[in-house]
């Protein structure tokens, strides 16, 4: 019989590796991950969370980048909208081999950026590194690679006739947002990196007192191995299972209402795979954060139907099937114009207060 090794606790931590079989698996990190547990400790405060883990080093530099947009847009009369974009990584590792990824293109974050900048709107687009950004999302990744719009011939490289159209139009806009200085682009990749900025920025933002919009489509993950946890080494396969025991990610939606950034205008996205949850998750998250808007969306049908969630109604934002499969209309172009009435009104109605900032 293969004798049974003792779980192995890597730096006194929750990560076990717990050899079952000497022989009997391959050595993949991830055999086997373990449930949400009934005696789980429940999520650390945000508070926390802060105190036991160690900013990126570019957040100064993003700090101060941050700063002087915001300042030049306020000043030249510009509403601000923070976008939040694509998925975070939790890492297994200190020197960091494997890690815990998720879905998440892009897409919705890219996208939604185009259409505010559209509207006049000053963008800092939070994005995962390499995730799709806006103009170059119509170029990259492997369905819609540049490379295939082009051409070569003795004169010289250019793009084929039938494409030149499209590709002037998000040329032209691209190059305009460039020369307006519009766009500020910070990336992210671990969960660790997305909290520390997205709590800078709000703080920053929050001081400079601009009624600024935050849009909030990034996908973040809920669990992750805290920084005193973790094995800073590669972790071993020791040719058997690993099981992992990962903490709750703070919810960071009410520090962020309540104290990071109390005046702004915040929409968060929601994420289901189960259609009967998804009413119930949303409006749940509103009543527990008391911000102003939630948008649900399926994985499945996120594309072509969201649903807004709001204190005071629901209301379905949808494309049929021909707007999505003939006409190629973009779901976004329906989401943000309406969420800029709505920022429009709050102001107005803050304005009224006198409690805009
Ligand atoms: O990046 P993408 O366009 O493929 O997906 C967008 C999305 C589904 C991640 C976004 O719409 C969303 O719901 N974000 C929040 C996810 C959540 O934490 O519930």
């Amino acid at each position: 019989p293969v004798p049974k090794k003792p779980t192995t606790a890597l730096n006194g931590a929750h990560l076990n590796v717990d050899y079952t079989s000497e022989s009997q698996h391959t050595p993949t990190a991830l055999s086997s991950a373990s449930t949400p547990s009934s005696t789980s400790p429940g999520p650390v405060t945000a508070e926390a969370y802060f105190a036991s883990h160690v900013a990126p080093k570019s957040l100064p530099e993003n700090a101060e980048k941050i700063r002087t947009f915001v300042d030049r847009h306020m000043h030249e009369g510009r509403r601000v909208v923070l976008v939040t974009s694509g998925g975070t990584t939790v890492p297994l590792e200190t020197l960091t081999v494997r890690f815990i990824d998720n879905f998440s293109a892009g897409t919705r974050g890219a996208t939604s950026a185009e259409y505010f900048l559209e509207q006049g709107y000053a963008v800092i687009f939070m994005h995962r590194q390499f995730s799709l950004q806006p103009y170059s999302r119509h170029y990259s990744h492997t369905r819609n690679c540049f490379m295939d719009f082009m051409e070569a011939d003795e004169q010289g490289i250019h793009v084929m006739p039938s494409y030149v159209e499209k590709m002037r139009t998000i040329l032209d806009k691209y190059k305009s947002t460039q020369k307006a200085g519009t766009l500020l682009t910070l990336d992210f990749v671990t969960v660790n990196d997305y909290l520390f900025l997205l709590r800078e920025a709000a703080q920053i933002i929050s001081k400079m007192d601009v009624n600024a919009m935050y849009y909030l489509a990034a996908a973040v993950s809920d669990f992750f191995i805290p920084q005193a946890k973790m094995s800073e080494h590669k972790i071993q396969s020791g040719d058997g299972l690993l099981n992992l025991t990962m903490d709750q990610v703070p919810k960071i939606l009410k520090p962020l209402v309540n104290d990071w950034t109390p005046k702004a205008f915040i929409v968060s996205f929601k994420l289901e795979t189960d259609e009967e949850l998804l009413p119930l998750k949303s409006r749940q998250a509103l009543k527990r954060y008391g911000h102003q808007i939630v948008i649900g969306n399926l994985l499945t049908t996120r594309k072509r139907l969201v649903t807004m969630v709001t204190m005071e109604d629901v209301a379905e934002i949808s494309l049929t099937q021909e707007e999505d499969e003939v006409e190629h209309i973009e779901i976004e172009s329906r989401i943000v114009p309406e969420l800029i009435r709505r920022h429009t009104e709050w102001i107005e109605a803050c304005g009224k207060r006198g409690e805009c900032g």
